[in-house]
């Protein structure tokens, strides 16, 4: 193992449906599925990459969108390195709700982390109701930086998580590796995780019609 290894934890967070698993898995696995499958709780995957001359271990924690698992969140973010939190170019309220984790993000780590906003689906262009001016001067002012993907196409996912894993790494200089995650073998791995706790008085959103 390279003495320069690094392992950091990145949290995906925003409302069901704008596309959070499907940008891990295209990240992943370089696979899209058209159905959309509600993530349960939470999932996590690995991946190690060379970056800079150093090895990099990311802890990715793919977490569930719909509002009845909003709780949970603390759950996920806590401790992670950096935040990736995405919208759906075509849903006005998927930007609110991002905006929402990030002011929650911001509350709770202050600078500690390094946000991402993402605006998926940009392949569906012709139907965008958040315009990029909007939403690149909103990640300005959050200390934030925003990223414009589809995971359908393939477009900006790979640039995301690179561009996040050099800011970490920037931003990380002085904090130690964290030991006991060991990251060898495998190149990826992925698993379901599910935590017994369920937040209660929840407003469930069940119900509501999220997929085009
Ligand atoms: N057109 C288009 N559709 C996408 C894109 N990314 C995801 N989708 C579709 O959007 C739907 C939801 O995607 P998911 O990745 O399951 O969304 P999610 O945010 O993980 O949803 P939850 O797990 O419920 O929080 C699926 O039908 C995907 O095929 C994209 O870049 N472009
Ligand atoms: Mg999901």
């Amino acid at each position: 193992m390279s003495e320069a290894e690094k392992s950091f934890k990145v949290v995906l967070l925003g409302e069901g449906c704008v596309g959070k698993t499907s940008i891990v898995l295209r990240y992943i696995q370089n696979t899209f599925v058209d159905k959309h499958v509600m993530t349960q709780h939470a999932g996590f995957f690995q991946k190690n990459i060379n970056i800079a001359g150093k090895r990099v271990g990311l802890t990715i924690w793919d977490t569930a969108g719909q509002e009845r698992f909003h709780a949970l969140g603390p759950i996920y973010y806590r401790g992670s390195q950096g935040a990736i939190v995405v919208y759906d170019i075509t849903d006005a309220d998927s930007y609110t709700k991002a905006k929402n984790w990030i002011k929650e993000l911001k509350a709770m780590l202050g600078n500690d982390i390094v946000l991402c906003l993402i605006g998926n689906k940009c392949d569906l262009e012709k139907s965008r109701v958040i315009t990029l001016e909007e939403s690149e001067a909103y990640a300005a002012s959050v200390g934030a930086k925003h990223y414009g993907t589809s995971a359908k196409l393939n477009k900006g996912v790979e640039e995301l998580f690179l561009d996040l894993t050099k800011r970490m790494l920037t931003k990380s200089t002085a904090i130690p590796t964290i030991s006991g995650s060991s990251n060898q073998g495998a190149t990826t791995s992925n698993r379901q995780d599910r935590i017994p706790i369920v937040p209660e008085n929840e407003n469930s959103q069940e119900g509501k019609t999220c997929c085009k």
